[in-house]
């Protein structure tokens, strides 16, 4: 499905891309006119013909390999269960209840296997970024109301990880901080 879309954004973006150059072919002065300016032109086209192949090639290699492809067909090992609030994070095992949110104490994770975090928002949208127990960001995604956000990661290191939100959020934004353990 997502191969899909990427193929018929590309076909689309393709189709548009030929109707600017056929556009721009067909505006071209008469050769009367263009005395002494064609090269200039053809140095503009050549240059945007160019750029157009090199951004093309460079988004059909980048786009496939973006993080949402990451782990897709795998199952996850464990969920967890993230709510973020003004300015907290809980996270369980279990679905939280938006009401009456409550997490676990501590959440210990397996390292090496595939870990998927359901994060939403029970206020306004904040960051979920994860950092590594040498204060590396390892992965992110973003908390926000109404919608839960999936994301899936497998950690190597085993050790202490921190949560920061990394979208302003309040006055105590960045205090908004959680930990879990890779072992
Ligand atoms: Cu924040």
């Amino acid at each position: 499905m997502q191969y899909a879309l990427l193929l018929l954004f590309l076909v689309l973006a393709a189709v548009i891309a030929l109707v600017f150059i056929i556009v721009y072919l067909s505006s071209k002065k008469s050769d009367d006119e263009l005395k002494g300016m064609a090269n200039p032109l053809q140095k503009r086209f050549w240059f945007l013909l160019i750029l157009f192949v090199c951004l093309g090639i460079f988004a059909l290699i980048t786009i496939p390999r973006s993080p949402y492809y990451l782990f897709a067909k795998e199952q996850p090992a464990k969920v967890v269960h993230v709510a973020a609030g003004q300015f907290f994070f809980t996270m369980s095992y279990k679905a939280i209840n938006p009401d009456k949110p409550e997490g676990e104490m501590t959440i210990e994770l397996p390292a090496n296997q595939l870990v998927e975090f359901r994060v939403t928002s029970l206020d306004v949208n904040h960051g979920f970024a994860i950092y590594s127990p040498s204060k590396q960001i390892v992965a992110q995604t973003q908390a926000m109301p109404g919608y839960v956000n999936l994301l899936r990661w497998k950690f190597e290191e085993p050790g202490t990880y921190t949560v920061h939100c990394l979208e302003y959020c309040g006055m105590a934004h960045q205090v908004m901080q959680t930990t879990f353990t890779v072992k």
